[in-house]
This record gives structure tokens, sequence and C-alpha cells, in this order.
């Protein structure tokens, strides 16, 4: 069996570089929104994945909509986090892959997204694709077509 590094990029899929679900920080859909800030703060990450409670993929969250969300005109209204829910300010409207989508199809994605989710056929979560995981290939494809050219 042939491993990534011997691949060409055009035979790479997503399934390749995918991080596993269980991998990959994320919240719930009903949890209060000082939940989603803290697994925010505390992981480092900007933006994370929301499931349902069955595991699908349902939309994203990140740090600057929950800040925008509690900004009130002369404060932060602190309270806002245990009342209001992670579904309430998530965004639904995201681009998913498929693990069979190719390495361009993923390159497409990550332009304008750091990561993209991937779910199957019933929209149950398999886990991301990053940005860093694509500019890895690339970055190794322009490498060894360059030892290739040099020989
Ligand atoms: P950001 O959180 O905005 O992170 C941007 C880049 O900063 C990441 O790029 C990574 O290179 C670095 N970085 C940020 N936090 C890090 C940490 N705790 N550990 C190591 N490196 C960190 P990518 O790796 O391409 O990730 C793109 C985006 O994918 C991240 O954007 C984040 O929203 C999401 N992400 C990556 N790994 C994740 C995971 N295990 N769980 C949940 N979300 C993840």
């Amino acid at each position: 069996m042939s491993t990534l590094k011997d691949k060409q990029l055009t035979d790479i899929t997503v399934e390749d570089l995918l991080i596993s679900s269980e991998k990959v920080a994320h919240v719930q859909l009903n949890n209060p929104l000082e939940h989603a800030l803290l697994v925010l703060v505390k992981s480092g990450y900007s933006a994370v994945p929301v499931l349902d409670p069955s595991y699908k993929l349902v939309g994203t969250i990140g740090k600057t909509v929950i800040l925008n969300q509690i900004l009130g005109l002369e404060r932060f209204e602190f309270e806002k986090l245990s009342s209001m829910r992670v579904e309430e300010v998530m965004y639904t409207d995201i681009p998913c892959l498929s693990k069979n989508d190719t390495f361009l199809d993923a390159l497409k994605a990550v332009i304008d997204s750091p990561f993209v989710c991937v779910s199957d056929a019933e929209g149950y979560f398999d886990g991301i694709l990053t940005r860093r995981a694509i500019l890895k290939q690339v970055s190794r494809d322009i490498y060894t077509k360059r030892q290739l050219t040099e020989k």
C-alpha cells in the first residue's frame, strides 16, 4: 500500500489528510455560549465545529461571533453567555467535504476557510480538513519536483 509521501497530489483524497473527529475540539448545539467560549479559549482555536446530540454536523462557531453577540452599547453583557445557546449564533451556511473528494476540491474549499468540515452521506461528522494540511502537501510537491529537475 502506498503511503501519503509517495502519492501524487492528484491521487490524494480528503480522507488522506483528515483530522479525525475524535481529535477535533467541538461543541454541541444546546451548549450555553459560556461553554463554547471556554472550549475556544482553552483549545486556542478561533472556530470549531458544532454537532447535534447524534454527532451530526450542524455548523461552526467562533470567538468573534460570540463576542459580537454579547457586546452591548457600553459594555460586554456577560450574563448573555449563560442565557444564550450555541444554536442561536452559530454559522450554518458552511462548506462541507466528504472523505472521497479530491485534493483539488479540498484546495478550493480552504481558499476561503481556514478549515472545512468533513461528513458522511448521512451528515455524521467525520472530522476536519485544515489549510495547514493542504499547504503542507503543496509545499512537499513543489520541493519534490524541484529536486527532480535539479538531478
Ligand atoms: P485557527 O484557530 O485560526 O488557527 C490558525 C492556525 O494557527 C492553525 O492552522 C494552526 O497552524 C495554528 N494553531 C492555532 N491554534 C493551534 C493549537 N492549539 N495548536 C497548534 N496549532 C494551532 P490550521 O492547523 O490550518 O487550522 C485551521 C483552523 O482549523 C484553525 O484556525 C481552527 O479553527 C481549526 N482547527 C484546527 N485543528 C483543530 C482541532 N484539533 N479541533 C478543532 N478545530 C481545529
